[in-house]
């Protein structure tokens, strides 16, 4: 077999691994090698961004580590190579600065591109305000449709892994299911809504983490920061802190649950302190619905 047909061979089998990791969808499996797709717009075009530049890397690699290989086999001592004597060549300088100047351009732009559309929260439906503390997560529904709801409650470690983790528990922790992956009160969110977050903390820097969504955002006291996601895939979407937090950083979990938009707001409805009226709102549409000319 040629070194192209090896190289092709090999490069069909790298795509082919892609691929079956972007089918393989939200949940990480054993032995995963590449990033999630996740379950948004945004996060499906930093996977794909992701990919193209390490394809890019890839081939960079074989092009600098071949030529260098060749190089040092070809033109051995042993087969009587000498060494030239120019130091310099204005064109080749030329050519190595401007080579890489475009590859670097053609890689910023659509990072900057999916950068900006990040950054980007106007426009939310949903607003959800993250607190991290030393060891659990804030969540309050700030407001939903223009209207705020009331909803606001503390999320954290599920008791299962809990114990377990405890010194000499005895408790084998490949028994305890998501094992510090899990919550006692997950965030639930709806589908196909922008939510835009604001996450901040109230003793250290945190930061809220769900690979599923395509972003982390450090969560600092003092320091309100902005993210967004537009989840079109129901599920449950696992992370955990990202910024290494004090003791219990490892066991300070996060569970999105995303559902439809009306069990979305069943579940706000019946939240404790919740002053969102599914009712009214349902009959609000209703009475705008029925604008019916009466006949007679
Ligand atoms: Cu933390």
């Amino acid at each position: 077999m040629t070194i192209a047909a090896r190289t092709l061979r090999n490069g069909i089998g790298l795509v082919a691994l892609l691929a079956a990791t972007a089918a393989l969808g939200a949940d990480p499996q054993p032995w995963q090698l590449n990033m999630g797709p996740g379950v948004t717009e945004v996060s499906r075009e930093v996977y794909w961004i992701h990919n193209l530049i390490l394809g890019i890397c890839v081939v960079i690699g074989l092009m600098v580590f071949g030529a260098m290989g060749y190089a040092m086999f070809a033109f051995r001592k042993s087969k009587g190579a000498v060494p030239a004597t120019f130091s310099h060549n204005t064109t080749a300088e030329i050519i190595w600065t401007v080579i890489p100047i475009l590859i670097l351009v053609a890689m910023a732009w659509p990072a900057t591109k999916t950068l900006f559309k990040m950054y980007d929260t106007s426009e939310s439906e949903l607003t959800v305000k993250v607190t991290g503390y030393q060891w659990m997560w804030k969540y309050e529904i700030l407001n939903y449709r223009g209207e705020s709801t009331g909803v606001g409650f503390i999320s954290r470690l599920d008791e299962a892994s809990n114990a377990a983790r405890q010194l000499g528990s005895g408790i084998d922790p490949k028994s305890v299911e998501n094992y510090l992956l899990n919550v006692d009160k997950p965030l639930v969110l709806p589908v196909d809504t922008k939510i835009r977050f604001v996450l901040t903390a109230d003793d250290v820097i945190h930061s809220w983490w769900v690979p599923a969504l395509g972003w982390k955002q450090d969560a600092i006291p003092g320091i309100v920061n902005e993210a967004w996601a537009n989840i079109d895939v129901p599920g449950t979407y696992r992370g955990q802190c990202a910024e290494l937090c004090g003791k219990d950083h490892g066991f300070m979990p996060i569970v999105v649950h995303a559902v439809s938009r009306a069990e979305f707001e069943g579940w706000l409805t019946s939240q404790p302190g919740s002053t969102f009226t599914r009712a009214e709102r349902t009959a609000q549409a209703d009475s705008t619905d029925s604008v019916v000319p009466t006949q007679g």
